[in-house]
């Protein structure tokens, strides 16, 4: 397992420097964040982005949030004039020594919180989720009042799109998948990419949109549209977790087994019966999702790939991007290292009574 750290560019409050210190840390994962979404990400910026990296001693082999046009989820004729586009994008990052590629097929929003600044009883601050928020709002002028519901689009755009994905079923959304799948996966397999599906965050329904990406027989529906390694997931424990009738170990003992998750997401989440949540903090005890189980199953599966802590708290009096501080992430890194080794130190151990027996 390569663990690596969000970074969101040279605009990022937290540098390198301090990244670097974090103990046993592979690299860095970061994104073009400022791309116009659709154009070709150049070669130059993505080469920039890694050599910043590689000047502290950290690799960059993965992209987080490539982000997906709204033509192409929703299917409309000018996705075929975008495809070219992702198609040279994915050229660029390939030639830039980039290997996974994590993108989400979620309409309109990506993850979506109603709270950015969650107040702890310890004073520390996090995102959360209440369901009832969501549900009752009128979200059909295109204003959306909520602070943990960022959206790219004005109003009047938003409003646009809501309207137009009235009209697209679930279906029509597995189709329009499928049809970028089929343009992608295989230039991705001749470049030696690896795509990586993010679930939808929450995994739930918001705003009457269709999302499709909720649960364990929609991730075997991702993976079967193309049986092949380019076509994979992230795989978020925080993300399907925070449904409560989604068995985390058990989506890694099935996709991680058949070698299709190449990036993993680790975070903790407290799940309220009814559907609300925060996200806690990263031990097991703090919350819904046993990690030392998620964990122990990566172990099990021999997981290589990559994996980063997702999102944290705000502690220390720290401030700065909600979600991607320094200080609860880089607790988060130590302890799921400690877990790693601690299970692969009871494993060795394990097998030492029989190696014994057989001298
Ligand atoms: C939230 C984060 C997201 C994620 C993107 C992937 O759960 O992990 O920013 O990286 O949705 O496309």
């Amino acid at each position: 397992m390569k663990m690596i750290f969000r970074w969101h560019g040279p605009k990022d409050p937290i540098s390198l420097q301090y990244i670097k210190q974090i103990p046993v840390l592979y690299g860095i994962v970061s994104s073009l964040y400022d791309m116009p979404l659709g154009e070709t990400w150049p070669m130059a910026r993505i080469q920039n982005l890694r050599s910043a990296a590689a000047a502290h001693d950290l690799k960059m082999d993965v992209v987080d949030s490539f982000r997906v046009h709204e033509e192409i989820k929703l299917g409309k004729p000018g996705r075929e004039a975008l495809i070219p586009q992702y198609i040279e994008t994915l050229k660029n990052l390939a030639a830039s020594g980039i290997k996974i590629v994590c993108y989400n097929f979620m309409p309109v929003f990506d993850w979506t919180r109603t709270h950015m600044e969650y107040q702890l009883p310890d004073g520390s601050n996090t995102l959360a989720f209440e369901a009832a928020l969501v549900d009752k709002l009128d979200v059909s002028n295109g204003v959306i009042p909520l602070p943990g519901i960022g959206t790219k689009y004005p109003p009047e755009k938003l409003q646009a799109l809501l309207e137009e994905y009235k009209g697209v079923s679930t279906e029509q959304m597995w189709s329009n998948l499928e049809y970028f799948l089929g343009k992608l996966v295989p230039v991705a397999e001749q470049l030696g990419l690896k795509l990586a599906l993010h679930a939808d965050d929450p995994p739930r329904s918001v705003f009457g949109l269709p999302r499709i990406i909720k649960n364990i027989e929609d991730h075997r529906r991702v993976l079967d549209i193309i049986n092949s390694p380019a076509n994979g997931l992230t795989l978020c424990s925080g993300t399907i977790g925070s449904d409560l009738n989604n068995d985390v170990p058990a989506f890694i003992n099935e996709f991680a087994a058949r070698q299709r998750v190449h990036y993993v997401h680790l975070r903790n989440v407290k799940v309220a019966e009814n559907g609300d949540f925060y996200e806690c903090a990263h031990p097991t005890e703090c919350g819904s999702l046993d990690m030392a189980e998620i964990m122990r199953a990566l172990h099990d599966a021999h997981f290589s790939g990559y994996a980063r802590p997702d999102h944290g708290r705000m502690i220390w009096g720290e401030t700065g991007v909600p979600g991607y501080g320094l200080y609860d992430r880089a607790l988060g890194i130590m302890y799921l290292q400690g877990l790693w080794e601690g299970i692969a130190k009871q494993k060795n151990k394990a097998l030492l009574p029989s190696l014994n027996a057989v001298a």
